[in-house]
Order: structure tokens, then C-alpha cells, then sequence
């Protein structure tokens, strides 16, 4: 059983307890004023109460505790240690009760208290087994703890009606012992059941976010990234550099080599482009069949221009080799870093990336171009020429 699974147990069986922890004092008091043994048998009374104040409190202070424990680790060992823990003191609490109807059912004295303590015995046997019957060690102990004491203190002190009111309690551990069995065989079953549909389903999400070839991103996720981090940019007021690599001549490539051997390239290429980004932050996803999409948030222009060049070098250095024979590649990089304001979109900066890259491959290719914001309407000539002059 997978750590993160009986975690996930212990935190529902603390929840499922946690109304129930300051119920018993309340309740205690009532019997006590009700019954008159608060005033009849006060040290017994107060005794008790502080039982079940600390008892309450611990078991308070011990979820508030694994929870914060758990946070910082989470092993299987730990998690079983807590959950003994948890056990071991919704037991107590049991016991505790057990302990009391035990009391009332042997002394005449506490006869009065008799009647509402089975009462809440019996309550607490059959709902505190059912609500914890996912732990099979509360199945098999809490009737045993709340009903076993006092069985014993009426046979060994028996008055009129205790041995009915033992067949009675037998039958019910029996009832509630069975009808817990189900209700674990649903719980766990239902947790395991969940717990592959959310694998499934991160497991689909991870797919229709990745390219299959590369196992990078995909354009999907990038378009969904850049957007947020578009968002992101606007309120912080920093400027955002994307880029757009497309491998040259790549037709030429599977031309001369193969399909086969342009998918190796593609997948070479993915690889260089990611070891030259920054692991937090930076993305990289295949756009289209040979180009790429680069998310630099944060990056000014000469950064993102700098960028782009360790990545063009990157991609050229990067080795194919088909029968001894290196197989050339290289790339040409449109930049653009633009601030997020009011009047930019995401698709802007993309378009924008693409011109510059269309300009690149005009000049010759093998380069990085920037977009130019001065150079817009000067014509795709002076664009280029201005790209060949950097
Ligand atoms: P340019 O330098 O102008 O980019 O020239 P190019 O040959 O790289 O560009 P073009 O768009 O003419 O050709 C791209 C080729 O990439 C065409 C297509 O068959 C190939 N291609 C697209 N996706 C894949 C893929 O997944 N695997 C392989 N092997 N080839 C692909
Ligand atoms: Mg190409
Ligand atoms: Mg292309």
C-alpha cells in the first residue's frame, strides 16, 4: 500500500473524528447534572472530566501535529507510526467510556448514571467502529474497549436486566464488527479506485500537454503558459522575450537522410535547445514539424538577443551521426522581448518573433534576428539588410 494512500486514511479518519473529539465532555457533564453524581460523587465526577479534557486536547494536539509532520515527511514508516498513534488514542477514548460503564454497572452507588452511560456505550460501539472502520485495528479493539468492560464488571456484579444487557452488547459487537467489514472493503476500495483515476487523468494531462516525438512541451501548453505569464507580466510591469527557432533547411535534411533520421535531428535539437535554458522559468515547446518556441519571462532584448545566440551554437554543436557520417544541422532564431502592457497580447509578441525569423532566414539563415520595432514599415529589405549588418 502506497504511502501517499495511507496517508490519505489517516487524514480521513482524523477528519471524520474531529467533531466527535469535544462531544464526550459535553455529554459527561449532562449525565453528571442530570443523574445528580456530580454533586453525589464529586471526585469522581472532576476525575473524570479531566480525563476527557486531556484526552480531547491530546487527540487535538496530536492531529494538528501529524499534520504538519506529515508535511515535512511523508515516509511509510512515519505515516504508520502516526497512524498507531491516532489509534491508540480514539482507543483510549473508548476505553475510557468503557472504563465508566464498567464503573456504573458494578457499584449500586452509580446506579443512576447506569442506564444514559450504556446508552452512550452502545452509540459510541456502533458509530465509532463504523465512521473508523477503514482501520482494520479499530474494527477489531473499539467494541472490544467500549463494550468488553462493562459486560465483565455485570457478570461479575450481576442485578436485574445486566445479563440481558450482555446478550445485548455481545449481539451488538457481532452486528457492528460485521457490518464494519463492508464498509473497509468500500473505503478501500474506492481510495484505490481514485487513486488510478487521478493517475489516469494526470497521466492524459501529461500527454495532451506533450509533444510525443520530443517529450517536450507542446504548443498547446506553451500557448496556456504565455498567456498566464502574460497576465503575470501586466501586473508586475516586466518585460517578456519569447522566441521562435526553426531548424534550416530541414526539408534537405530528410531529403538526403530519411524521415527517420530528420526525427533523430528534431529530437537532438529539442535537447541542446533545452540544456541552454534556465530549469525554473524558461519554456520550451515544439510549435510546429522542425520549429521551436522559446518563453523567457523577465528577459530584456540584448538578454534574450545573448539567449538566442547560445542556443543557435548549441543546436549546431549538437551531434548526429549516421554510419560514421555527421549529419550538419543549424537554426535560425527569431527574438522579440516586449513589455506586457495594456496594448500587447501574447500573439503579438509571437507574430512578432516570427517576423524576426522570417528575416533571418531571408539573411541568409544560421542567425538570430530581433524584431525591430523601428524597422516596422521600413520594408523587408532594409529589415534584412539590417539583420546582415548584425
Ligand atoms: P527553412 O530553412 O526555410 O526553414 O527550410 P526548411 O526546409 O526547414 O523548411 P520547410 O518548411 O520547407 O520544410 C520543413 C520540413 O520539415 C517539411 C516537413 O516534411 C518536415 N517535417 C515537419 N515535421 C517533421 C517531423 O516530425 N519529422 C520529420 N522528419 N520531418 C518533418
Ligand atoms: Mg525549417
Ligand atoms: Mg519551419
Amino acid at each position: 500500500m502506497p504511502a501517499s494512500l495511507r496517508w490519505q486514511a489517516l487524514v480521513d479518519a482524523m477528519q471524520r473524528t474531529r467533531g466527535g473529539t469535544f462531544v464526550h465532555l459535553p455529554l459527561f457533564f449532562l449525565i453528571g447534572w442530570l443523574t445528580g453524581i456530580a454533586e453525589s460523587h464529586r471526585a469522581f465526577f472532576i476525575g473524570n472530566v479531566v480525563v476527557l479534557t486531556v484526552t480531547a486536547l491530546t487527540r487535538l494536539v496530536f492531529t494538528q501535529y501529524a499534520h504538519g509532520a506529515a508535511r515535512s515527511d511523508a515516509s511509510l514508516d512515519r505515516i504508520r507510526r502516526f497512524t498507531w498513534v491516532f489509534t491508540g488514542l480514539y482507543l483510549l477514548s473508548g476505553a475510557h467510556w468503557g472504563a465508566l460503564a464498567a464503573a456504573v454497572s458494578y457499584w449500586p452507588s452509580l446506579e443512576n448514571a447506569r442506564i444514559p452511560i450504556w446508552l452512550v456505550c452502545t452509540g459510541m460501539a456502533a458509530a465509532g467502529t463504523i465512521i473508523l472502520g477503514l482501520l482494520q485495528a479499530v474494527r477489531i479493539a473499539y467494541p472490544a474497549a467500549v463494550l468488553l468492560p462493562s459486560m465483565c464488571a455485570s457478570l461479575l456484579n450481576p442485578s436485574e436486566g445486566s445479563l440481558f444487557a450482555v446478550a445485548a452488547a455481545a449481539m451488538l459487537w457481532i452486528y457492528v464488527f460485521d457490518a464494519s467489514r463492508g464498509i473497509r472493503r468500500d473505503y478501500w476500495t474506492a481510495a484505490v479506485a481514485t487513486r488510478e483515476l487521478e493517475q489516469r487523468a494526470a497521466e492524459l494531462e501529461r500527454l495532451s500537454t506533450t509533444d510525443a516525438l520530443t517529450q517536450i512541451c507542446n504548443r498547446r501548453y506553451f500557448d496556456e503558459r504565455l498567456a498566464d505569464e502574460w497576465s503575470h507580466s501586466i501586473e508586475t510591469g516586466q518585460r517578456i522575450a519569447v522566441m521562435v527557432i526553426d531548424i534550416d533547411h530541414f526539408k534537405s535534411i530528410n531529403d538526403e537522410y530519411g524521415h527517420e533520421v530528420g526525427d533523430r535531428c528534431i529530437v537532438a535539437a529539442a535537447k541542446a535547445l533545452r540544456m541552454g535554458l534556465r530549469p525554473q522559468g524558461d519554456l520550451l515547446a515544439r510549435y510546429g514539424g522542425e520549429e521551436f518556441a522559446v518563453l523567457l519571462p523577465g528577459l530584456p532584448e540584448d538578454a534574450a538577443i545573448a539567449a538566442g545566440e547560445s542556443l543557435r551554437l548549441r543546436v549546431a554543436d549538437a551531434l548526429i551521426e549516421i554510419s560514421g557520417r555527421r549529419v550538419a544541422m543549424t537554426c535560425s532564431v527569431g527574438v522579440c522581448s516586449m513589455t506586457a502592457g495594456r496594448n500587447g497580447r501574447p500573439d503579438i509578441a509571437m507574430r512578432r518573433a516570427d517576423q524576426a525569423l522570417y528575416i533571418a532566414k531571408r539573411a541568409g539563415r544560421n542567425r538570430v534576428v530581433a524584431f525591430d520595432e523601428s524597422a516596422v514599415g521600413e520594408g523587408i529589405t532594409e529589415s534584412i539588410r539590417k539583420a546582415l549588418y548584425r
